[in-house]
C-alpha cells in the first residue's frame, strides 16, 4: 500500500468509490471519468506501479480472471465489451497503481487513438 497513491486509497475505504466487485486480490470500480456507458477499473488490490513491474505473473490470471468474471456478470458479453491497460505517459497512463479498464456500451473504433 502506498499513502500517497488514489487507487491504494480507495481500497482502504479512504477515498469514495463505486464498488462493482471485491475479493482478497482485486477489486472493481466505476471510473470517475467513463469513456463508454459502462467503463471499470480492475485494480489488484497489491500496489504494483504499472505493467512493466509485475513480478508475479499470477497476477495477470487474477486480474484478467475478475475482467472477464464482471462482464459475464455485468451482461457486457453480448454487446461487446473492450479492455485496455495503459503502460507510461507515452500510453495514457495517469495512476500509476495497475489497472486495467473495461469498457462496454457503445461502438469502438480501430485502431484506438
Ligand atoms: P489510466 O489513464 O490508464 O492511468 O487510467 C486512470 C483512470 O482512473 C482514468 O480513467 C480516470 C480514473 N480515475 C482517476 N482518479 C479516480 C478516482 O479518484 N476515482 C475513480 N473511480 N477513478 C479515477
Amino acid at each position: 500500500m502506498s499513502d500517497d497513491c488514489i487507487f491504494c486509497r480507495i481500497i482502504k475505504g479512504e477515498l469514495p468509490a463505486q464498488f462493482v466487485y471485491k475479493d482478497e486480490k482485486v477489486v472493481v470500480i466505476r471510473d470517475i471519468n467513463p469513456q463508454a456507458p459502462t467503463h471499470l477499473l480492475v485494480i489488484p488490490r497489491e500496489h504494483v506501479p504499472s505493467a512493466d513491474k509485475v513480478e508475479d505473473p499470477s497476477l495477470w490470471s487474477q486480474v484478467m480472471g475478475v475482467a472477464t468474471k464482471v462482464a459475464k456478470d455485468l451482461g457486457l458479453v453480448e454487446d461487446g465489451y473492450r479492455v485496455v491497460l495503459n503502460c507510461g505517459d507515452r500510453a495514457g497512463q495517469t495512476i500509476y497503481h495497475l489497472h486495467v479498464h473495461v469498457l462496454s456500451g457503445r461502438f469502438f473504433r480501430w485502431p484506438p487513438g
